[in-house]
């Protein structure tokens, strides 16, 4: 057993396949931990770099599903054999699964694609299509949004933030919402958009939402990244841009300046966890951050939307201690919860996923002072967790905004109709 784990460990040498984009034999494997033996397996398991881990718990009980190539599976297979540890296989050859959810997609488009400006929740939007929708909404209901260019990714697409105010002098107490920081978490994405959806053009019904809170919200933070998912490699994470070095890309989610780079984030650039060069070394977190700072005294809540697995979590992903405020935190989660259809569950990010510092999350409580700050990490789907089906969009973001209302209402309370 413990030649098998020292082999494994060994391997952390090998090569990464971060720069690869044919998963020709690669497979996907589950498993749900039964002891507390088996979660110590599993945390050695994730953290080979060959090991792409497509969610990860620390409690017992919920699943791991991670990608490993051809020549890590004989391995693999006699460490899970030796601690008797049995695991699904999810996709025999991932390569494959990616041209099967290719022609889904294009089958979706070819049903859908209405290039009028708006979006269906039936398909997975282009970038262009995204940015065409924001810019038509600013025609369509000019007193209601505005776009605010915060800066170009590193390919040169502009970051615009929608800003949503109706009433007031838009001075409000406001809420920022993002998505797409993970390039493959598709349905990140629809989700933020389908929130602009309902608070601008279902307005009538949402008004209070509006009268009373400022929305800033940012559907892809990572745009390069998104554009990649759709035109090259379906399970590209990162941003593009080079690192001098071999392999291209930097983990937005652990670039943040807030213990940058101290736990769960890696220095080898070909990881899939890289925390880049340096801190805010990518244009899209600098141009976020910068942005962030700008409104933060008005900012009361933070929500990044992520897939997939079903967490709601909160800070701190850098350390296990708990934040002062983490009762407020955990109600508010569990409210939230509440009203979904899913089963969210509810716990800061160490504690329930894993330790990774320099997380957007961490940063907006811990630097920009927005104290209640969460990662919702969607409902997964297709054989791959990230490929949700198209036909499944409009469930996922519709039960999301039930969730999302939750969280409004709350600010709302706290910090308007107080009294
Ligand atoms: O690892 C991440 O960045 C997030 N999970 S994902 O599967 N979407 O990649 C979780 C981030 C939680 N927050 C922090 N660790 N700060
Ligand atoms: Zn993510």
């Amino acid at each position: 057993m413990f030649r098998i784990t020292l082999l494994f460990i060994l391997s952390l040498v090998a090569l990464s396949l971060a720069n690869q984009d044919d998963y020709t034999g690669y497979k996907v494997y589950k498993i749900v931990p039964k002891n507390e033996d088996e979660l110590k397996t599993i945390q050695t398991l994730i953290k080979h770099p060959q090991v792409d881990v497509w969610t990860s718990s620390k409690l017992i009980g919920h699943p791991t599903v991670f990608m490993v190539p051809p020549t890590l599976e004989n391995q693999l297979k006699s460490l899970l054999r030796v601690n008797n540890m049995p695991y699904d296989t999810l996709i025999e050859d991932v390569q494959r699964t990616i041209i099967n959810e290719k022609n889904e997609q294009a089958e979706a488009r070819r049903i859908f694609d209405d290039r009028s400006g708006r979006i269906s929740f039936k398909q997975y939007e282009r970038f262009d299509t995204i940015s065409g929708y924001l810019r038509n909404l600013t025609n369509l209901h000019p007193n209601l949004v505005k776009l605010v260019n915060i800066g170009k990714s590193y390919e040169g697409r502009d970051l615009e933030v929608l800003k949503i105010s109706s009433g007031g002098n838009g001075n409000k107490p406001a809420i920022f919402v993002d998505g797409g920081i993970h390039a493959r978490e598709w349905i990140s994405p629809a989700t933020v958009l389908y929130i602009i959806n309902r608070l601008v053009e279902n307005y009538s019904q949402n008004s209070a939402l509006t009268d009373n809170i400022d929305w800033y919200i940012l559907p892809v933070i990572n745009p390069d990244g998104y554009e990649y998912t759709h035109t090259k490699f379906r399970l590209w994470r990162k941003t593009r841009s080079p690192n001098g070095l071999s392999c291209v890309g930097t983990d937005a989610n652990r670039n943040f300046d807030f213990h940058w780079k101290e736990i769960g984030a890696s220095s080898d650039p070909c990881d899939e966890t890289f925390a880049g060069l340096k801190a805010f070394s990518e244009k899209e977190t600098a141009a976020l951050s910068n942005f962030a700072l700008s409104i933060k005294k008005n900012v009361k809540l933070y929500l990044t939307f992520h897939s997939y697995g079903q967490y709601i979590l909160y800070p701190w992903g850098w350390t296990s201690a708990l934040p002062n405020d983490v009762d407020e935190l955990d109600a508010l989660g569990r409210k939230a919860n509440a009203v979904s259809g899913y089963k969210y569950t509810v716990g800061s990010s160490t504690n329930v996923l894993y330790a990774a510092a320099g997380g957007s999350d961490d940063w907006f409580k811990g630097v920009a002072g927005v104290n209640l700050s969460y990662t919702i990490e969607l409902p997964g789907g297709g054989s791959a967790g990230f490929d949700l089906p198209p036909s499944r969009i409009e469930e996922v973001v519709q039960d999301t905004y039930k969730m999302v209302k939750v969280f409004a209402s709350y600010i709302d309370k706290k910090f308007v109709n107080n009294k």
